[in-house]
């Protein structure tokens, strides 16, 4: 087992890192630019290191300034967290050539699910159900056309290097084919320097359902059920739940194992979440993220494992603690995204915090790097805490929430938190009847969000 590791993150989850290395006994390294002096993961870890200025290029995203870190400080392997450097496999690579260790996939399983077409060609390979459209890409107007006739309107182009829902556009009949197939591409080669685009039948109304999976790089890997995250705004999740509301044992069984037959046979090692969208009871997968995802407590919630310990194990080469047979689903868990935006805007607005007061009880987990007095930069991303409720049913945990909610203190800046105790008021919330598109309808309806 690893004396010390590196965190290569901030904020919560950088914390999140430290307190499962800290129960392991292995020491911690944080890292931080000049902005995060006093952030609390610089404080909570055993040492820190100051990488760089605010901009995430001069210290977050800084290869050479993360491993000179590890040099200094001997640590011998990096957890990345989320967002960074996550799922860059060059940053994998280098790691590894320098004799340290990733916590986390394989450069080239990175690489692999990094592209969208080899991701879905990988799957669909490995019996993994797809959603029906383009074999690979598509090289030009003419076969785009044919596709769109071939399988049917409304489709959907994609730009394989896409991510955040950029590059998508959707063609609902064939005059939209032209317009729609050449900003796919342009949007492609403008944000992520590629025009490389695929093309998928457009789902209307589908739920987002991911699977959760989790392999020892040695052949073995075990599901750990399923996640909604169908409520998000402009592709940012705002909540989310496990088990989904609307996925029966059965159908959870066949697709959980579906997906951990898949990343064994491909000798997948540690956190990984597969994307589906979920529409009249078929999954039909879309994505697949090599890292640990923001709302991976609601899994731990309800199956009472700490993944961050396991991915740290199956990194220094030791089994995972648990097989697919130990794996009981107990409850229901909810998660809520506190970020640091003006609503209805979701303008974001850094400050300072003047008083913070995290809820208690039975039941409720709040993984948030804030305290009394901390100023929040205005050089990262808006995610101040995530409140994550259990209960040992769907009403007990929406119960729970709307109780910790009302515990919850963020004073100094305007915050989320108002969004979730509005939305608890909702029947399609409270019944887990909605879809990805129905909390941009409410906020239009409910709050003028544009
Ligand atoms: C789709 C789709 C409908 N049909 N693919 C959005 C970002 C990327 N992860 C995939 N996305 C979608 N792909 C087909 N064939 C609808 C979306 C989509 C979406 C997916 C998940 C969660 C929220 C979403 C919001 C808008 C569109």
């Amino acid at each position: 087992m690893f004396d010390k590791i590196l965190i290569a993150n901030r904020g919560e989850i950088a914390l999140r890192v430290v307190r499962a290395a800290r129960e392991m006994g292995i020491g911690t390294v944080a890292v931080h630019s000049t902005a995060d002096s006093d952030a609390m993961h610089v404080r909570m870890a055993d040492e820190s290191v100051c990488i760089g200025p605010p901009p995430g290029p001069q210290s977050y995203l800084s290869i050479p300034a993360i491993i000179s870190a590890c040099e200094i400080t001997g640590a011998q392997a990096i957890h990345p967290g989320y967002g960074f450097l996550s799922e860059n496999a060059n940053f994998a690579q280098i790691i590894e050539d320098h004799g340290l260790t990733f916590i986390g996939p394989t450069a080239e399983h990175i690489r692999v699910m990094g592209d969208k077409i080899t991701a879905k060609d990988t799957m669909k390979d490995l019996g993994v159900p797809c959603v029906p459209g383009s074999a690979g890409g598509v090289p030009d107007l003419e076969t785009a056309r044919e596709i769109g006739e071939d399988i049917g309107y409304p489709v959907i182009i994609k730009a394989t290097a896409g991510g955040g829902g950029r590059g998508m556009k959707v063609a609902k009949t064939a005059d939209d084919m032209e317009h729609a197939f050449m900003t796919a591409r342009a949007e492609g080669k403008a944000a992520f320097g590629n025009d490389e685009v695929y093309i998928e039948k457009y789902l209307t109304t589908p739920r987002h359902i991911e699977i959760q999976v989790f392999g020892d790089g040695r052949g073995k890997a075990v599901h750990l059920g399923e996640r909604d995250c169908s409520l998000q705004r402009r592709h940012q999740k705002v909540f989310e739940e496990a088990p989904g509301p609307c996925i029966s044992a059965g159908e959870r069984a066949k697709i959980g194992q579906v997906c951990a037959n898949a990343v064994a046979k491909i000798n997948y090692i540690g956190a990984g979440t597969i994307e589906f969208l979920y529409e009249n009871g078929e999954f039909y997968f879309i994505e697949m993220n090599t890292r640990l995802q923001v709302e991976h407590p609601v899994t731990e919630g309800i199956f009472g494992v700490d993944l961050v310990r396991e991915q740290i194990l199956v990194a220094a080469g030791e089994p995972m603690s648990f097989e697919q047979d130990d794996l009981k689903i107990n409850g229901h868990a909810i998660e809520v995204r506190i970020n640091a935006e003006k609503l209805p805007s979701f303008t974001p607005c850094p400050g300072k915090i003047t008083h913070f007061h995290a809820p208690g009880g039975l039941g409720v987990r709040m993984d948030s790097a804030l305290y009394d007095g901390y100023s929040i930069p205005p050089y990262y991303d808006s995610l101040i805490g995530k409140l994550i409720v259990h209960g040992r049913d769907r009403n007990e945990a929406l119960a729970r929430l709307d109780r910790a909610l009302g515990e919850l203190i963020v004073d100094g800046v305007d915050t989320t938190i108002p969004l979730f105790s509005a939305l608890l008021q909702e029947p399609d919330v409270l019944n887990g009847t909605y879809n990805i598109h129905w909390l941009e309808h409410w906020l239009e309806t409910n709050l003028g969000t544009q």
